[in-house]
């Protein structure tokens, strides 16, 4: 019976890892991603120095000295062992350093604030959340899209990110960062793909009914596409008025794509100030 229940959950646990569920967060498309990726694979490694020893030792150490095993050592005054000392704390200590050496280091050079480096000019990308969907405007192309963006691939892109609703978190996974959506508030995350495809994004924090509902498409193009994209856009002939903006503002559960050939340049700013009112001492 017992060895069945053992046979089934190694099954069960084979399974869930030959399933090749997709790993996102170690297999980025992103820059930014793909570092943030590499970094939690080298600190879990640090910390399985300590991990892998401990585990052979407590399957090893039973065997060696059970009840049994008449003829291994028996010394019960035994209390000290300056070379057991050296490296219960040396390895750890050791690993701490190295640890907090990489994490702050990798704190100020993954800061999601940072402009990417690149020749290319970036692309400002502003994001709000809504209950519940996801309404991206574009301030330069002068258009907006419900629950899909795109950008081109290896160029940087500013997301400059808000909310017009609770708190949600901005995300889209394979190509790394997440930040909070904040009403009355401009967080930014700098973003730029490297591979052209076509990539989910999420909201990360619960906020309410139509949550899990809440996802949109990231697609990294080429040049031409991109253009292709925004010129299918503005195609759409929808102006995104202030009536169209009350509409998107009502709670909704699985959005569909919506897009709109003009905005008011002024319409990010203006939902922020909703919140807070008129910033920098002017209209
Ligand atoms: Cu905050």
């Amino acid at each position: 019976m017992k060895k069945k229940l053992f046979q089934s959950t190694m099954v069960f646990a084979l399974a869930l890892l030959l399933s090749g569920c997709e790993l996102a967060l170690f297999d980025s498309s992103g820059v930014t991603g793909k570092k943030i990726g590499d970094t939690i694979l080298l600190t879990m490694g640090l910390m399985l120095i300590v991990v892998i020893p401990t585990i052979l030792m407590s399957l090893w150490i039973p065997f060696k000295y059970h009840a049994s095993k008449k003829d291994e050592s028996y010394d019960p005054e035994w209390e000290h062992s300056s070379k057991i000392e050296f490296f219960a704390w040396g390895v750890p200590v050791v690993i701490i350093v190295v640890l907090a050496t990489i994490t702050y280091f990798t704190s100020y050079s993954l800061d999601p604030r940072k402009e990417i480096v690149s020749d290319k000019k970036p692309l400002t990308i502003q994001v709000v959340a809504m209950d519940w969907k996801w309404l991206f405007l574009f301030p330069e192309e002068k258009i907006a899209v419900v629950n899909e963006v795109a950008f081109p691939v290896d160029r940087p892109v500013q997301f400059l990110v808000t909310s017009q609703s609770t708190m949600n978190s901005f995300f889209i996974p394979k190509l790394g960062g997440q930040i909070y959506a904040m009403a009355g508030m401009e967080n930014r995350m700098n973003i730029m793909g490297f591979e052209v495809g076509e990539y989910r994004g999420i909201s990360a924090n619960y906020s309410g009914f139509g949550f899990a509902g809440m996802r949109f498409k990231a697609k990294v193009t080429s040049d031409e596409d991109f253009e292709k994209w925004v010129e299918g856009v503005k195609a759409s002939g929808q102006v995104l008025t202030d009536a169209e903006y009350d509409r998107l503002i009502e709670k909704t559960r699985d959005h569909k794509v919506e897009y709109f050939s003009s905005i008011d340049p002024l319409q990010f700013k203006n939902i922020i100030e909703s919140f807070t009112g008129a910033q920098n001492g002017s209209n």
